[in-house]
């Protein structure tokens, strides 16, 4: 009875970073079909639940990051990222001496592919609300940029009634919540 497509383009998204922001809450509620496609190919971390709370540890919000200490020492160093948020968030690192150094777009998100590949240090993708991840990253001395660049295709809307999966892969033409834009970015120093 329902006339709703079954959209095809839904299952494209699962791998493209900037697109799966929107449908994480669909996607916990919707994706049977999904779920069972797409899963065991996350592969960016250590994963949850072995997280040493001891460890630099970024906490990401609705919209904030911050960090737990004032600085983190040099090498390779394993770093959380805990979200105490009520939407999924993700933790990039980048060498870079101020955020407004980082290059953007015209929706305001960090444009990651005009970073220099020197610059990227790795991040640590979807991390959902109440979850603590983990990511191990090589750290010289210098500044850096954390930040979540993820885009809600949806906004606000997910949160409310979220029952039409099917439109926010249709028009894709209104942005929702710009995470970084928001705020979600937190400059960090290596010594
Ligand atoms: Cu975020």
């Amino acid at each position: 009875m329902t006339d709703q497509p079954a959209s095809p383009t839904r299952r494209s998204h699962l791998r493209t970073p900037r697109q799966r922001t929107g449908i994480r809450w669909a996607a916990a509620l919707a994706v049977s079909t999904i779920a069972l496609t797409g899963c065991g190919s996350d592969t960016t971390t250590t994963g949850s639940g072995s997280s040493d709370p001891s460890d630099p540890t970024f906490q990401l919000g609705d919209f904030v990051v911050t960090l737990d200490r004032p600085s983190i020492p040099s090498g390779k160093v394993t770093i959380n990222a805990r979200n105490d948020g009520g939407e999924d968030h993700e933790l990039v690192i980048v060498r870079a001496d101020a955020v407004s150094d980082l290059p953007t777009k015209a929706d305001g998100s960090v444009d990651e592919d005009k970073i220099a590949e020197a610059d990227r240090r790795g991040e640590i993708e979807d991390v959902r609300a109440d979850q603590t991840k983990s990511g191990t990253f090589e750290l010289e001395p210098g500044t850096y940029v954390a930040f979540c660049n993820l885009v809600d295709e949806m906004g606000s809307g997910m949160m409310g009634g979220g029952q039409t999966p099917s439109t926010m892969m249709g028009g894709g033409t209104g942005t929702g919540h710009v995470h970084f834009a928001l705020g979600m970015h937190q400059l960090l120093t290596v010594t």
